[in-house]
């Protein structure tokens, strides 16, 4: 059935009909019981090669006692261990530079990317040439679903070097038929740059973070052009949330009157498209037949019924290279599974994924992620497009403190109504959270923009001394 292969054996001169909303109609559309029997026996195809080429998967699977042939069912593959980031970071000290779950011959590696290896040794992608053009394959059949078509301009604003998200993007519009353009991102005096190039091009389609996009839209405006006259259609964003959270996915489509679609998982799991929106269905859709997806309990790592929250855990179906199988993210999200708009039959995040549990801190015991508070500033009129969540991680005052930007309009009318913005914005936040949150108001621009994933919360000790300080609290 169309090209659902293992190993796959994409062809690089097929494209569906032009009025065909899908890439793939019958794997996109079909009865998802028969999806999952299809994947139950892939699953098995992908688990006997990993055994066959790496002794990672040998090691892991003989110390489970748990053989391909074991699993006939999705129930019997939550059997199956799970891996984590450390083992693969453990694999590759051990087994340098790919690790020993490289389950290809180093002479076939055509790309080399990895981790940015902020905290700890990096972890290093060796993809495969075959790898590369089945990548090439998921993505452009995503970015088609996104409403994407041959001959439409794809700026890509991100940075080309280890991330795997620019790669993804510009090899999906490559294989697209697109006319690819890796503007990239990262360097001084880019994003002005990339104001006039995208006022040239006039791209169809965009794809960075959404912090980026917004950046990019406020230089833009400091340039004096209006978002709008770049004539996106798309903007695809990746890397963190954003995209399916309301009040920030309605600002950027009204900033640029384009569509926001939502995608991206983990670089590990490249083609991280796999979890992606569609021109006509919002939030993400786990495309199961290019990734396996299970949303699952964070301490069993079996999976939660469909409308409960839990963590991805992800199975390569079509990668020969560095096959994951099993990876466990550490982020958390719910997911359903109901009628899509556009006709898919796959299951869907319909908030995305809200962001790393190690990223979630508790106050009072209520659980806040950071994306809950980006999703309450950027709803309310005012703000000024960026802010930093200081809290006492671990620490007795189970404090959390807001240091948020107003904007010029709000400065312009003086200080009642920063006064009053700052007022509404804690109200707010504590309706939404169910936990008190301190607001400090701070003139527009004081925080620096970023060109990537935004890094928002910080432990800031001093901040509450001072504040204590001041309400004798
Ligand atoms: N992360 C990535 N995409 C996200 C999204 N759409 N919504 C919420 N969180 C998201 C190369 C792709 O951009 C994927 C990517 O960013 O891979 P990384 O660099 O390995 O980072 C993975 C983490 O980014 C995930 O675990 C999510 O926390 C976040």
């Amino acid at each position: 059935m169309e090209e659902w292969n293992f190993p796959p054996s994409y062809r690089n001169d097929y494209f569906p009909d032009t009025n065909s909303p899908y890439w793939f109609r019958d794997r996109e559309t079909m009865d998802p019981e028969k999806r999952d029997e299809l994947i139950v026996a892939r699953i098995r195809e992908v688990m006997a090669y990993a055994y066959d080429h790496s002794p990672f998967y040998q090691r892991k699977w003989d110390e489970a006692g748990i053989k391909a042939n074991d699993i006939r069912t999705l129930a019997d593959f939550e059997e199956v261990p799970v891996v984590t980031k450390q083992e693969l970071r453990d694999s590759q000290a051990k087994n340098p530079p790919f690790g020993d779950y490289l389950c290809c011959p180093e002479s076939d590696i055509h790309h080399i990317h990895g981790t940015s290896g902020t905290t700890g040794r990096p972890t290093a992608f060796g993809i495969s040439r075959r790898d590369w053009e089945t990548i090439a394959n998921n993505h452009a059949r995503i970015m088609w679903g996104m409403g994407l078509r041959p001959g439409d301009t794809v700026f890509v604003a991100a940075i080309l070097s280890l991330y795997m998200g620019s790669w993804g993007a510009l090899i999906g519009a490559e294989r697209l038929g697109c006319k690819a353009f890796p503007f990239g991102a990262g360097a001084p005096g880019m994003t002005a740059r990339a104001v006039i190039w995208l006022g040239m091009m006039k791209p169809a389609g965009l794809y960075s973070t959404p912090s980026y996009a917004l950046r990019l839209a406020e230089v833009a405006r400091e340039e004096g052009v209006d978002p709008r006259e770049f004539g996106i259609k798309v903007l695809f964003f990746s890397g963190e949330p954003g995209g399916s959270i309301p009040s920030i996915r309605d600002k950027i489509q009204q900033i640029y009157g384009a569509k926001v679609v939502d995608c991206g998982t983990m670089a590990e799991l490249t083609p991280w498209m796999h979890a992606s929106g569609s021109a006509d269905t919002e939030g993400m859709l786990l495309w199961q037949d290019i990734v396996y997806t299970e949303v699952a309990d964070p301490n069993t790592h079996r999976r939660v019924p469909y409308g409960e929250q839990g963590t991805p855990i992800y199975t390569h179906l079509e990668r020969t290279s560095q096959p994951m199988i099993r990876m466990v993210s550490g982020d958390l999200t719910h997911w359903v599974m109901e009628d899509n708009p556009c006709g898919r039959t796959y299951p869907r995040l319909p908030k995305g994924i809200y962001g790393r549990i190690d990223d979630m801190f508790q106050i009072r015991g209520e659980n806040v992620y950071p994306s809950a508070i980006a999703e309450v500033l950027e709803g309310l009129a005012g703000y000024g497009g960026e802010h930093r969540i200081i809290i006492s991680r671990g620490g007795s005052m189970d404090e959390l403190a807001v240091k948020a930007e107003f904007d010029q309009e709000v400065a312009g009318r003086g200080p009642d109504a920063i006064r009053s913005l700052g007022e509404k914005a804690e109200a707010e936040l504590s309706r939404v959270l169910g936990v008190r949150a301190r607001v400090v108001m701070v003139d527009p621009e004081t925080f620096p923009r970023t060109d990537f994933k935004a890094q928002r919360v910080v432990d800031d000790r001093d901040l509450y001394q001072s504040l204590n300080q001041k309400r004798g609290g």
